[in-house]
């Protein structure tokens, strides 16, 4: 059958298989560094790219090629390239697409590292950077320089939750003969595809919602394009960042669930968000599935589904929020999120710590904003979980 023609489960449980001599039904793990070729002539082949054989799992591997192609056809992009972690998805992308003397206009409230890989580390190699709200399409506009070379988005936005407009943002970005790179971690392609609504590049952190059970750090790109995903390739290749064959498996397993534990888990987020939203010491709920999100008509159109991230604040602001937080019995109180678990996180201390104190208010990264990630339990233990912490900060 055409996989790329099927519907989205059936890539999900299909599209991550190989053809393997023993029909397995799950892909094997070749767990092997390198690969032997069939004569000399074949192996110089192989390097010059006149043969498909495997070389060197750096370079590629039955088991983490078959998520790559996974992915890319979730995505609806050329192809997909694996690597260690979200990160060195976010490195590897700015890399290949930015030269020394470049510039790159961003998301403020992107994840913390993200910002801070470029501004405190890449500016030693010239990169310039301008970190803007880009829920405001003027803001995006008036930020373009005659050496901007790349418009990153991150969307829902890593902790305000903000939605930033894809479509209108991939217009400007061409117009000006430029890159989109969207930043689709808290979708997953269950819930947005960007590479449809005009990005040229959409990546993740497979940390999160793809592999879903918090076992995994990994990170993927695709690209729309031939062109741009082989320079990714290249890149990633020297780089030296590539995906372990037992990483790539591990998330094969978790992806064929991922439409049902995103739906299980919006579900329970709402139910939630409802429950923050009336309560008398909650001060604002910032949920894409609540009618008071600010970008709440723009979700609706660009995304499938509201997702399962929260972020809100008490009216005690951190003193409360530190109450809260120490005295939940059910979610962990870690970073990370999009798995089967309950997360809850402080983003100004933690994730976004490096950020400094004057970008993180601008960004609408508020020192009372927590970060909760809900998980598949039960609802209603979610929420006793929430009302016991918030008594115990309230006395009420
Ligand atoms: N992009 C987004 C939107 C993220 O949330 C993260 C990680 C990354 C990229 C980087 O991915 P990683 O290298 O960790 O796989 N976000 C985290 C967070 O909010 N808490 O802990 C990690």
């Amino acid at each position: 059958m055409n996989i790329e023609k099927s519907g989205f489960n059936t890539k999900l449980i299909h599209a991550g298989e190989i053809d393997d001599q023993f029909n397995s039904a799950t892909t094997p793990i070749y767990q092997t560094s390198t690969f032997g070729f069939q004569s000399a002539e074949d192996g110089a082949k192989c390097f010059a790219g006149e043969s498909d054989g495997y070389i060197y799992t750096r370079i590629g591997n039955p088991t983490i090629n078959a998520l790559e192609r996974q992915v890319a056809v979730l995505e609806n992009g050329y192809g997909g390239i694996a690597v260690s972690s979200g990160m060195a998805a976010v490195a590897t992308i700015y890399l290949t697409l930015l030269s020394s003397g470049d510039h790159i206009i961003s998301t403020d409230a992107i994840y913390g590292p993200a910002r801070s890989l470029m501004e405190k580390q890449f500016i030693r190699f010239g990169f310039q950077s301008t970190y803007i709200n880009t829920t405001k399409v003027e803001n995006i506009k008036k930020a373009f320089r005659p050496n901007t070379k790349v418009l990153y988005i991150e969307t829902p936005a890593n902790p305000t939750m903000n939605i930033t407009d894809i479509a209108a943002c991939a217009d400007i970005a061409h117009e000006h003969g430029i890159l989109l790179v969207v930043d689709n971690t808290f979708c997953s392609p269950y819930l947005q595809n960007p590479l449809d609504l005009g990005a040229d590049i959409v990546f993740h952190s497979m940390t999160k919602f793809i592999n879903g059970h918090a076992d995994v750090v990994a990170g993927i790109i695709v690209a729309k394009e031939k062109n741009i995903y082989n320079q990714l390739r290249n890149m990633m290749i020297n780089l030296g960042c590539n995906m372990d064959p037992h990483q790539a498996y591990l998330v094969l397993r978790g992806l064929k669930t991922l439409s049902i534990r995103i739906e299980r888990a919006q579900q329970n987020a709402h139910k939630v968000a409802l429950f923050l939203e009336q309560d008398p010491r909650v001060a604002w709920v910032k949920y894409p599935g609540l009618k008071s999100h600010p970008q709440y008509h723009l979700g609706k159109q660009q995304m499938r589904g509201s997702g399962s991230i929260i972020s809100f604040g008490l009216k005690g602001g951190f003193d409360a929020a530190k109450i809260l937080m120490d005295n939940l019995q059910l979610a962990l109180l870690a970073v990370s999120l999009g798995g089967v678990e309950t997360l809850i996180q402080h983003p100004a201390s933690m994730t976004h710590s490096k950020v400094s104190k004057e970008d993180k208010l601008k960004a609408g990264i508020t020192n009372d904003l927590i970060r909760l990630s809900v998980g598949i339990e039960d609802v209603e233990d979610i929420v006793a979980d929430l009302e016991n912490g918030l008594r115990n900060g309230y006395n009420i």
